[in-house]
């Protein structure tokens, strides 16, 4: 009967702390879960998972076959605990978004790695394994496709609740039909768009039983059609529900409306920037065909919380940028505003661009969480951009403008004030959050 453990491995920002972050960023991932449930039954395997960002990992794992989830921020601790479970004389194998962006790289660390999705390359990549015939890379197949009503739902169960805000979360749909030069989904999995059949997602949802969930998919509106089939049936399970969509949103009332009418209560929006010719930097030009301020309203107005994104350092910031997107969240009682780094991450256009640039100033992965400037800006310093991003969080997060974002909204939802009250937290204590202190043990330095 072989030993499966599949480890999280911790990050710089990723990791196990206390206070009032014990649990607030820690929904329930379903990388792991997921991966357990495609263990096929017929391998009798004992499955051990480990989220290292909640607990540290025992010393002495007992497992025959180490599986590690791979994001950038999280890869350098993910080769140093290869290294360690390869010494010992256990198969190791990685997998995740930054093995399918840098394969050759992660190749070096495992035994064997898994690049792109891993429904089909994971059962297979097992049952080699168990007949002595591990191959160094399994990929995803050119047909592959979630169209499955067979697919076993992912084993919620074997984290212990208690570590957790939440575990009810779901995932109906992946990857994205655009092609914005930053992000990762396009360059590791494509824009072909990948759908569940809606009634198995109905399903996933009926036998865990939640009322409240939140859906982890990048753009949930990405088909409209499938969004459409999808929120109509969510009508009857009564749930409220959280999750992803492009500003896109804006130019279907109906869809809207459906949308509230399903259920949902809060809406992640990537609205990037305020400064129009950013938008062009970062190939998101369709951000620019909708007015944020009136789409914010529509959403309050239907009863939709507004976490906005922005993304701070695009080639046409200045540094007047940070005063005038602090203002902006403000002036559109956006709930929750939240602010990064751009980051190149390796394997995006964005990467590509600025290395032929010379403009990456490191290639420490540790550095890539989307809080640490790891390339020049083109219209500011370094410092500028690092400094701007910490003032702008504090900023918007002042009591004042907390208040001024609320009343505005005119949403009021006590979860609304528990969440700013958190985030202000965060703003205040920026630095023990991603000041590289794991484990780079020395002051963060852009351009060592
Ligand atoms: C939950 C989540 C988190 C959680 C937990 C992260 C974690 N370590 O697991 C939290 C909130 C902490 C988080 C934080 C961040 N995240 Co995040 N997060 C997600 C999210 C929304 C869902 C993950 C999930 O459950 N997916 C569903 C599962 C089923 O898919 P999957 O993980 O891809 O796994 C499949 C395959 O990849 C493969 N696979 C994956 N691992 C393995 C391992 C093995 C052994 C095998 C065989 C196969 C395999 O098999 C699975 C089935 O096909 C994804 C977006 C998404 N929808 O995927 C982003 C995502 C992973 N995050 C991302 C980013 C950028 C971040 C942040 C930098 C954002 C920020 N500024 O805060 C931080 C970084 C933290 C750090 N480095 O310290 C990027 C990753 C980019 C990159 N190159 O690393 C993603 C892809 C979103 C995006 N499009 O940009 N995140
Ligand atoms: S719309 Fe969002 S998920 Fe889609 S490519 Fe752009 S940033 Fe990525």
């Amino acid at each position: 009967m072989p030993k499966i453990a599949l480890i999280s491995p911790k990050g710089p920002l990723y990791r196990a702390r206390g206070g009032i972050f014990k649990k607030s960023l820690r929904y329930q991932p379903l990388t792991l879960t997921t991966l357990a449930a495609l263990v096929p039954p017929e391998m009798d395997a004992e499955i051990l998972l480990y989220d290292e960002g909640i607990a540290p990992i025992p010393a002495n794992i007992d497992a025959d076959l180490v599986g590690l989830t791979v994001i950038t921020g999280t890869a350098g601790r993910a080769y140093e605990l290869a290294a360690i479970f390869r010494k010992q004389g256990k198969t190791v194998v990685l997998g995740g978004p930054h093995v399918s962006l840098l394969p050759e790289e992660a190749a070096r660390h495992a035994d064997a790695i898994c690049v792109g999705y891993a429904e089909d390359a994971w059962p297979r990549l097992l049952a080699d394994y168990c007949q002595g015939a591990l191959r160094p890379v399994y990929r995803q197949a050119a047909d592959f496709s979630l169209d499955r009503p067979d697919m076993p739902y992912a084993h919620r169960h074997r984290f212990n609740p208690g570590h957790f805000l939440t575990q009810a979360v779901f995932e109906a749909t992946r990857s994205c039909a655009h092609d914005c030069e930053f992000c990762v989904a396009p360059s590791a999995w494509g824009r072909r768009p990948y759908q569940k059949p809606v009634d198995w997602v109905i399903g996933d949802i009926r036998q865990f039983g939640a009322k409240k969930l939140i859906f982890v998919d990048l753009n949930l509106i990405s088909d409209r059609d499938y969004a459409r089939a999808l929120f109509t049936r969510l009508i009857d399970l009564k749930v409220q529900w959280f999750g992803l969509s492009t500003v896109l949103i804006a130019h279907d009332a109906e869809l809207m409306d459906l949308l509230a009418k399903s259920g949902c209560k809060g809406l992640l929006l990537g609205l990037e920037t305020v400064t129009p010719a950013s938008l062009a930097d970062a190939r998101k030009r369709f951000n620019g065909s909708v007015d944020f301020k009136a789409l914010v309203r529509d959403l309050h107005d239907r009863g939709i919380s507004v976490q906005g994104c922005f993304a701070f350092g695009l080639d046409h910031d200045t540094p007047e940028v940070f005063d005038a997107t602090v203002e902006f969240a403000i002036d559109a009682g956006i709930d929750l505003p939240r602010f990064a780094i751009l980051t190149p991450f390796p394997g995006t256009p964005l990467h590509r661009r600025m290395a032929a640039e010379g403009r990456i100033l490191t290639r420490d992965w540790n550095l890539y969480d989307g809080q640490h400037v790891v390339f020049q800006p083109r219209a500011m310093s370094v410092r500028e951009l690092a400094a701007g991003h910490e003032r702008a969080w504090k900023a918007v997060y002042r009591f004042s403008a907390i208040a001024r974002r609320l009343w505005r909204a005119r949403n009021f939802q006590p979860l609304a004030l528990t969440a700013n009250l958190g985030y202000r937290f965060y703003a205040h204590h920026l630095h023990a959050f991603y000041t590289c202190d794991w484990p780079i043990q020395r002051p963060y330095a852009p351009c060592a």
